[in-house]
């Protein structure tokens, strides 16, 4: 009989964390707690997307039944993911600052034991890519992670001390993540030591390590980007773009084939295909977004750490990385190129020859 080999050797996300805590920088263990805070926070997510897709399918046929059955109007799913995200890192006991696309303002947490506990400032958007839930298109939620600088520590009471944590360059992130809800429920993180990947097993309601130490392909003729916003763009955008989609460019001469177009309009689905195929994705500034549409402390700063830590590039219209660049609002949004080293290069080497 083939009898079906089993792995019993499984790596879960709990024991990796484990097995590496001494590793990345985890003092005492608090990111081994904001760790499982967040995975839970994911599985929660994930079945709750799953849950509303179906009811809402139903919904459409009967226009009764709502999410809960206590007959409350049916939250927005957005909303509902950024309550389940904000009770986890409240509860969790190690995160004193919490940003969130869907809150205007930072929110202090008051669970954090003592001044000399190691604390963290987490960044989020709760449901990215929302919009096209009704489609059924793969959205996910991205998270970029801070430690409370020692010395805003003391003056706990001062909201505008406690802002600094966050009000920094992407190099100070000692972790970033995303969860991608897509046929699969999807983990990339990185602690500044390459990118792993984890999926999650329902029936074990466990995320299994599935990519260790990922790397993004060098090279794909892959672009994907909104030439909706064409008229919008500075026309060197559209120089570039005609070049990567003209056969016989110099752009191509190495690769041979033209790019191909890809665009899900999910940032999350986006990135997780570049991962995976390689090529370059971007959100370029344009007249309506004359900084860009996508925000810097929970969209391109972890993507970007994530992009350089499996090899790739993450840059802004100017060429300048990412991970260099310094908010001054919580909000701050940035364009961004991100993606395959040689295909951003050609990028660098467009604007620099300009
Ligand atoms: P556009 C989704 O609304 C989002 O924030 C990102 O997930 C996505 O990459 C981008 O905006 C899509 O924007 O203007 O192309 O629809």
């Amino acid at each position: 009989s083939s009898s079906e080999s089993i792995d019993t050797d499984i790596i879960t996300l709990s024991r990796f964390i484990i097995e590496n805590q001494r590793n990345f920088q985890n003092a005492k263990g608090n990111l081994t707690l904001l760790l499982n805070a967040l995975q839970f926070a994911f599985k929660f997510i994930s079945q709750t997307i799953r849950k509303a897709e179906l009811v809402n399918l139903i919904n459409v046929q009967n226009h009764s039944i709502s999410i809960n059955s206590t007959g409350d109007v049916q939250k927005k799913l957005d909303i509902l993911s950024d309550e389940i995200f904000l009770n986890a890192m409240k509860s969790c006991g190690v995160v004193k600052i919490l940003v969130s696309e869907e809150q205007e303002d930072l929110i202090i947490f008051n669970t954090v034991e003592g001044e000399d506990e190691t604390s963290y400032a987490v960044c989020c958007d709760p449901i990215d890519g929302s919009s096209n839930l009704d489609a059924g298109v793969a959205v996910g939620t991205i998270v970029s992670i801070f430690k409370i600088l020692p010395e805003t520590k003391a003056k706990y009471a001062d909201p505008n001390e406690l802002t600094k944590n966050v009000l920094r360059t992407g190099h100070d992130m000692v972790a970033a993540c995303y969860a991608m809800y897509g046929a699969s429920t999807h983990l990339f993180i990185t602690f500044g030591d390459g990118v792993d990947g984890f999926t999650l097993d329902n029936n074990l309601g466990e995320f299994i390590l599935t990519q260790p130490n990922l790397k993004i392909p060098e090279q794909r003729s892959i672009y994907s980007i909104n030439e909706g916003n064409g008229y919008n763009w500075d026309e060197s955008i559209l120089e570039f773009l005609k070049f990567l989609k003209d056969p016989k460019s110099e752009m191509n001469k190495s690769t041979k084939s033209p790019y191909t177009a890809r665009y899900i309009g999910s940032m999350v689905a986006d990135v997780h295909r570049t991962f995976l195929y390689g090529g370059i994705f971007s959100y370029p500034c344009d007249k309506k977004n004359p900084n860009g549409k996508l925000r810097l402390l929970y969209e391109a700063f972890p993507m970007a750490f994530l992009m350089e830590q499996a090899g790739g590039k993450a840059v802004n219209d100017f060429g300048e990385r990412i991970l260099d660049l310094k908010p001054t609002h919580i909000h701050d949004k940035s364009s961004i190129w991100l993606g395959s080293t040689d295909d951003i290069d050609k990028y660098l080497k467009f604007i620099h020859d300009k």
